[in-house]
């Protein structure tokens, strides 16, 4: 799994503010047949027995297709279910006790909004970690924009640990982004939105490749 995290470029997440339940199944095919191979749910203020049940079926297909499933928000259910990986803001407690609740074989990602927090993660022993947003974006309301300046600097301070860069990407900022040094990158709304979610994933991806 840390192989294919290494090699990872785009993270998709499949959030069900932009997805309709009977989407879940054929948004996470179309992810991957993208060459997206790193997968969240994120189903903000959904009751839990709906959001396990779409996490049982998408860590069944990303399963069977090699993809990295993750459970944004809930380690016991994360454990529960057998997920690849959990994802926690800097609300979600410490590492080290989300470690002891899913366990040694379970990748955990972390999102930041600084360098500063991004140090901490690595030091915590976050697996991977999410850093922005870069943008103002309406999938996280009122959180504060924190800009591209910081991305070449933080990348190289916490040395090989994949760095996600998120937040108001799209196919307008994506050259930014990548101009300002990202070389991985969560995007959410945008991709969700496209007409056909796999062929923009590959462009996109072959956009940060070629930047690389
Ligand atoms: N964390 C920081 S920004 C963000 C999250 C979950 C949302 C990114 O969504 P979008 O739609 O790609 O701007």
């Amino acid at each position: 799994m840390k192989q294919i995290l290494a090699n990872c470029r785009l993270y998709g997440i499949v959030d069900m503010g932009y997805t309709k339940p009977e989407q879940v199944a054929a948004r996470t095919h179309a992810l991957i047949d993208g060459g997206v191979h790193i997968i969240q749910l994120r189903a903000k203020g959904v009751a839990p027995a709906l959001v396990k049940q779409w996490a049982i079926a998408m860590q069944a297909i990303c399963r069977e297709r090699r993809a990295i499933f993750v459970l944004n928000d809930y380690p016991e259910m994360a454990a529960e279910i057998g997920a690849d990986a959990v994802h926690v803001g800097q609300d979600g407690g410490s590492l080290a006790d989300v470690r002891k609740i899913v366990g040694d074989g379970v990748l955990i990602g972390r999102s930041t909004h600084s360098p500063e927090q991004a140090l901490s993660a690595r030091q915590e022993g976050a697996d991977y970690i999410g850093f922005g947003p870069l943008f103002p974006t309406g999938t996280k309301p009122g959180r504060r924009a924190i800009g591209l300046q910081d991305i070449a600097t933080t990348q190289k301070a916490i040395e090989d640990l994949p760095m996600f860069c998120i937040g108001g990407i799209n196919g307008e900022t994506l050259p930014d982004v990548l101009n300002a040094g990202a070389r991985r990158v969560v995007i959410v709304s945008w991709l969700l939105k496209q007409a056909d979610i796999a062929q923009t994933a590959k462009n996109v991806i072959r956009q940060i490749e070629q930047a690389s």
